[in-house]
């Protein structure tokens, strides 16, 4: 039989390396993405395994004439566009390098599908960042969007115009919305791999051990694991009718328990915290492990984040099963299996 093509963008990233890994045990014939870099960026891949199976394109997002050639050459059945500047912070700093390749591209992508291969299904990654700081909510698809970030609301953007062109052009276009999901392939400026790397170096060697510094402890996110995630991004394209998608797991907790849980899964415990606001502390043993550096804060905040996963369910007869607890066991142990790769490499 015919091996389906996939094409992913943002292939280097967290997601593109598991949903290619993902695909690849799927028999796809997986084209990768990247934009060109001098610097070898496929290391999540040589993790993984799989960087020998990839065939990868080199094409920057704004550049229609070079994807056009890759839509062309390999006319995918299945289009993921997983790239985009994804670090809600630096968006701040960048809003209109951030408006170019998280909306414009996303248009631009869509348009060259449109016109070379309008059979192609097409997966946008939206964001529960769009819905912004609705405190108490728990967040379906009639929630109101209130982005509070440029990265936010550039993927607003994108998200509406994945849905024009369905309606629109009749393209089997999709988005879907996704909650933090996170790995040990996480880019190492998030929240959770900051913590977990640093705690599992701490417990493997304390001698060059310096304090980390943190921002907000107490907003609260619905932290799934990112391989498990990747498996929706696809039963998205697989559902007969293209439509819009939530996927979260249902449960949230503060940055504050997420580092409470991973002292305890790592035995070190009798640990305490001491302090408030900005001097809040955490001590074990003699050590602060934690403090907070106002330098992390966001200019406004998104508070708590919970995914209402009954429609997830019920459509796409799947949900995530890995958070809290159990998801802070995985990450800890693939960190500890990273640490002692790099080490033996
Ligand atoms: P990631 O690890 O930061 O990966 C982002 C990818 O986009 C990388 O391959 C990066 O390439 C590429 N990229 C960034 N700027 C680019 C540009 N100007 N031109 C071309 N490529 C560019 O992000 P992720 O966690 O895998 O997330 C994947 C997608 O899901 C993103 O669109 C993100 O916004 C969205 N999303 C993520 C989450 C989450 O919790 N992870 C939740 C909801 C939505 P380089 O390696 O060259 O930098
Ligand atoms: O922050 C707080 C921070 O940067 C989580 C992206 O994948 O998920 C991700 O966005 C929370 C925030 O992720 C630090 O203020 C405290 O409240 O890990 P994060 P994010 O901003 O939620 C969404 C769904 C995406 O779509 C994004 O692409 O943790 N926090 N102290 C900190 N955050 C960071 N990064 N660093 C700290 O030191």
């Amino acid at each position: 039989m015919k091996k389906k093509v996939a094409v992913i963008t943002g292939i280097t990233g967290q997601d593109g390396s598991y949903l290619a890994k993902l695909l690849l045990s799927k028999n796809y014939k997986v084209i990768g993405i990247e934009r060109f870099n001098s610097q070898n960026q496929k290391w999540r891949h040589v993790f993984l395994n799989i960087h020998n199976q990839i065939i990868y394109q080199i094409s920057d997002l704004n550049d229609e004439i070079a994807l056009s050639k890759i839509i062309k050459k390999f006319k995918p059945n299945e289009f993921y566009n997983l790239a985009a500047h994804s670090f809600v912070k630096s968006s701040f700093d960048q809003a209109l390098s951030v408006i170019d390749t998280n909306s414009k591209s996303v248009v631009r992508i869509l348009e060259v599908l449109k016109e070379y291969t309008p059979n192609t299904k097409f997966y946008q990654a939206s964001t529960s960042e769009m819905f912004g700081g609705q405190s108490f909510k728990n967040l379906n698809l009639s929630s109101q969007f209130n982005p509070r970030s440029p990265y936010a609301y550039s993927k607003l953007l994108s998200h509406f115009a994945t849905k024009n062109y369905r309606e629109a052009y009749g393209l089997f276009a999709c988005s879907g919305i996704l909650f933090n999901h996170e790995s040990v392939l996480r880019g190492e400026e998030f929240v959770t791999k900051k913590i977990v790397k640093a705690l599992v170096n701490y417990s493997f060697s304390r001698k060059n051990f310096k304090t980390v510094k943190l921002g907000n402890l107490y907003s609260k996110r619905d932290w799934g694991s990112a391989e498990e995630f990747v498996f929706g991004m696809w039963k998205i394209l697989q559902m007969k009718k293209a439509d819009d998608y939530i996927i979260g797991t249902g449960s949230s907790i503060s940055v504050k328990e997420f580092i409470n849980l991973s002292m305890n899964y790592l035995n070190l415990n009798n640990f305490q915290w001491k302090g408030k606001g900005k001097n809040e502390k955490l001590f074990y043993n003699g050590d602060i492990i934690f403090s907070i550096d106002s330098a992390f804060f966001r200019k406004t905040e998104v508070d708590r984040l919970k995914c209402d996963v009954k429609e997830t369910y019920k459509k796409l007869k799947w949900k995530p099963k890995i958070y809290n607890k159990k998801l802070i066991q995985k990450l800890i142990n693939d960190e500890i299996a990273l640490y002692k790769f790099i080490r033996s490499n």
